[in-house]
């Protein structure tokens, strides 16, 4: 297709990875030249300003006093099928299948009735599928809905095979991975933000997520634990969620408070992710972790669980270490092993780099864009 294309582009607004995943790869489509409408009820965390071939269109459903919660489906499908309309959309991508799958299959539905042919792409990316979507509340609906979807894309491997072992599935998965931006992720000198953050002869942990069980972040917590045994060192918890009051708990009981900083949400997470020597990320289940391949991108060696999509990303021994889901004392064991020597560090912080790189931006933006242009 000579022109751009117009790409409605619908996705969580918070802090997920998979809102993270939509608006990145909208800004990267909009600089190639594609116009891409972000249709939400709130303004995407990552997409802050104003970027050319960029729009934001924003779901208010009306109030009633009827309604104890204003029907936000119902609304979104609304004014998709409104942009679709006057913008002129070539194609849907729909990120996180529960509820947008069915949400943009209900809109291509209403499209058609108009004579307007609006194909959609869901892509799905972890817990819709793992958590959620398998739920029985939800699954005879998701089920149906990525069924119906003109094609559908999964983070890794493992949400592919994860898919196909939940769901009777009538459609090919297409895994195409998450990427990251170099432009924007890579190691950052900020020698007053590290002073801050620990003494000179400290190492730093980190861990990012959005405070969720699924994340075991008192796995982080023990690991932590162990390895301040051995290593004066700060750990740092940047993120926000359900398990964070609990969690504060647990540092009061356990007497780590003062080694354990709370820094909250932070838009500039890879100024944070730059100070750390290591990053920690013993997920139940992880479908790719986005989270990893940014730390990695920052030259921050990775020891996680083995869960779902975890090893595709971090080459175990190389960049860093995937154990089994719990194994606290082995992941104690493979941080102390790793901060115990300079020279080994600085070897696995090359080798997370390098690993980054098969993940790019560039090589994973065509992916996306030949699939649309197979649909439209
Ligand atoms: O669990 C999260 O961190 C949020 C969740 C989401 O969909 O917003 O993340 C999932 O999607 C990310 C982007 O594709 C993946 O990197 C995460 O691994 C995945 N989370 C889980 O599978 C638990």
């Amino acid at each position: 297709m000579e022109r751009g294309m117009n790409i409605g582009m619908v996705c969580y607004p918070t802090y997920g990875g998979s809102g993270v995943v939509a608006t990145e790869l909208g800004m990267a489509l909009a600089e190639k030249g594609h116009r891409v409408h972000f249709i939400n009820y709130r303004r995407p965390a990552r997409l802050a300003h104003y970027l050319p071939g960029v729009f934001y269109h924003e779901v208010a459903p009306m109030e009633y006093p009827l309604f104890e919660f204003p029907p936000m489906d119902t609304a979104l499908a609304s004014k998709i099928v409104d942009v679709a309309l006057f913008e002129k959309l070539d194609i849907l991508h729909v990120h996180y299948a529960l509820p947008h799958a069915t949400i943009g299959y209900l809109s291509r539905e209403i499209l058609r009735t108009k004579s307007v042919h609006l194909p959609f792409v869901t892509t799905l990316h972890g817990t819709d599928i793992t958590l959620i979507g398998a739920d029985r509340s939800y699954f005879p609906v998701v089920e149906f809905s990525i069924n119906q979807s003109d094609a559908v894309t999964a983070v890794s491997a493992s949400l592919r095979q994860q898919t196909l072992a939940t769901f009777a599935m009538e459609k090919d998965i297409h895994v195409i991975p998450n990427f990251i931006d170099f432009r924007r992720f890579g190691k950052r000198e900020h020698p007053e933000l590290r002073k801050q953050m620990a003494e000179d002869d400290e190492r730093i942990l980190i861990h990012v997520s959005n405070f969720r069980k699924v994340k075991r972040i008192d796995d982080v917590l023990a690991v932590f634990r162990k390895v301040q045994q051995h290593f004066p060192s700060k750990l740092l918890l940047v993120g926000d969620g359900p398990e964070r009051p609990r969690l504060e708990n647990l540092c009061r009981e356990w007497g780590i408070c003062s080694s354990v900083k709370f820094l909250g949400k932070q838009d500039t997470v890879e100024e944070v992710l730059s100070l750390a020597d290591l990053f920690l990320l013993p997920s139940e289940q992880e479908s790719f972790g986005l989270v990893a391949l940014e730390a990695m991108a920052c030259e921050v060696p990775v020891i996680a669980s083995d869960a779902g999509g975890l090893r595709e990303v971090i080459v175990d021994g190389h960049c860093g270490y995937t154990l089994p889901v719990g194994d606290v004392a082995g992941m104690a064991e493979k941080a102390c092993w790793l901060l115990s020597d300079d020279g080994r560090l600085a070897a696995f912080r090359r080798a997370a780099l390098e690993r980054a790189h098969a993940f790019s931006l560039d090589r994973v933006l065509p992916q996306y864009e030949s699939l649309y242009q197979s649909l439209v």
